[in-house]
């Protein structure tokens, strides 16, 4: 750790203060060129305890950055990890403030949700399919906190990996009748296909983002609970919204959800 508590705390606090009030700051390394790794994911963990001590919940866990379109877009290399909170669910066909967000954009996600805990290290995707209670569609709206979507990968960890809402829905399938790795994915706005891919963007097979999830946590002494939703991360390059978009996402064998941008 690069960074005191009371720096980790105000930045923290900076960047909850950006996402509930909708305002773009610059990205913090460029006034904390020293911090590392673990100051990223101190702040996002001070964020966390800020949401959850105002009377916050978590409602689930992400991976983001783990298809290459994704890696491509954003200019980086490595997969993130991160929460998204009570407030951040959208019912399925419901609708998202835009004046609410920044600049919000939306990815087509593989969801998974865990019978059974995971704890790394040495979680393998066979650990991950035989714990997976079923998979379902959703989509993510994420929504940088940092100004034109542009970071690196320790401001993007601290900012929470720009989670803002999502939207889970369609049909929950059990992973043993389906090959994750094929799986079609096609994601429309206002009816146009604007995006399409297939499982096996998200490293491979979307199960190896659940295993280095639950390897991360457990180098941390920490590890995915049962139940736990996941989101393994978008697919696709992420689409820009505005209001009165409506988005809808068709996965093989998964169905669709959808949202509107009002
Ligand atoms: C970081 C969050 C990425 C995903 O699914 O790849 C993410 C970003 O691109 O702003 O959630
Ligand atoms: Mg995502």
């Amino acid at each position: 750790m690069k960074l005191d508590k009371a720096t980790i705390a105000k930045l923290a606090e900076h960047l909850e203060n950006c996402e509930l009030r909708a305002q773009d700051t610059l990205k913090i390394t460029d006034e904390y060129p020293e911090m590392d790794w673990d100051d990223a994911y101190a702040i996002q963990d001070e964020i966390r305890r800020r949401k959850v001590a105002s009377g916050g919940r978590i409602a689930g866990l992400k991976a983001g950055l783990t298809s290459f379109a994704k890696m491509k877009q954003m200019g980086v290399e490595t997969p993130v990890f991160g929460f998204v909170t009570d407030y951040g669910a959208v019912p399925d066909g419901g609708e998202v403030k835009v004046s609410e967000l920044i600049h919000p954009k939306v990815e087509p996600e593989i969801v998974f949700v865990m019978k059974r805990a995971l704890k790394g290290p040495g979680c393998h995707i066979g650990e991950v399919l035989s714990a997976t209670d079923f998979v379902i569609p959703g989509i993510e709206v994420i929504d940088s906190r940092y100004r034109d979507f542009k970071f690196d990968l320790k401001s993007v960890i601290a900012d929470n990996t720009s989670a803002a809402r999502f939207v889970l829905g369609g049909r929950m399938r059990a992973v043993a009748d389906l090959d994750l790795r094929t799986l079609g994915v096609v994601m429309e706005k206002n009816g146009e296909v604007v995006a399409l891919g297939a499982g096996a963007a998200v490293l491979g097979h979307p199960a190896t983002a659940i295993a280095m999830l639950a390897n991360h946590l457990g180098a941390r002494g920490q590890e995915i609970p049962a139940g736990a939703m996941i989101m393994s991360g978008g697919i696709t390059e992420a689409v820009a919204v505005a209001a009165g978009d409506n988005i809808t996402l068709r996965i093989q064998h998964l169905g669709s959800v959808s949202l509107k941008f009002v």
